[in-house]
């Protein structure tokens, strides 16, 4: 018990128990494995897709998605005012992260690839594709580039897996895979 001061105060002089020591043995070579374990889940379990980062000023990206809607918007997403973009298939995609919206939405073409670009205007949000769920970190500051090729048609929803303030739980984007040569 915590409550009363140990029988013997210098217990930290004590030498390790058989058992004691035979556990953190066990931990720490369990831990050396499990970090070993994530290279092999990286080539083999598909769970961390391969995504490059770079340095960006917000306001640069914020341009880069903004000149990409202009050219390429076909459609008003909703009533929601968020346009809907249909970029050239093969191009460079921008969405981005703001309290509390993914801005714009975009359509893809299936089997097209896509170089997609997110960032964040101001804090940390979280990049979480529904149903398929991956999830990757949007941080401001920080341009992360994932190459994707959309396998099946339908609406995706994006929904933000960070914390981000009172309207967190409303920040959801969109996403649409329509057959190639269709849309727009
Ligand atoms: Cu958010």
């Amino acid at each position: 018990m915590a409550i009363t001061p140990p029988a013997e105060r210098l217990w930290w002089k004590e030498p390790i128990a058989r058992g004691e020591l035979v556990w953190i043995v066990i931990a720490f070579l369990w831990g050396l494995i499990m970090f070993g374990m994530m290279v092999w889940w990286h080539l083999n379990g598909q769970q961390n897709p391969s995504n490059e980062s770079y340095r960006i000023d917000p306001l640069v990206f914020g341009e880069r998605a903004e000149a990409m809607a202009e050219a390429y918007t076909v459609r008003e997403d909703g009533d929601s005012g968020i346009p809907v973009v249909h970029p050239p298939p093969g191009s460079d995609v921008y969405m981005l992260a703001r309290l509390w919206e993914w801005w714009p939405s975009l359509e893809f073409e299936k089997g097209q690839t896509y170089r997609l670009h997110l960032s964040s205007m101001d804090w940390q949000h979280g990049f979480s594709l529904q149903p398929n769920n991956i999830n990757l970190q949007v941080h401001p500051g920080y341009d992360m580039v994932v190459t994707l090729t959309p396998t099946e048609t339908g609406t995706f929803s994006v929904v933000c897996n960070e914390f981000c303030g009172v309207g967190h739980h409303t920040m959801v984007g969109k996403i649409y895979v329509v057959d190639a040569g269709q849309g727009g």
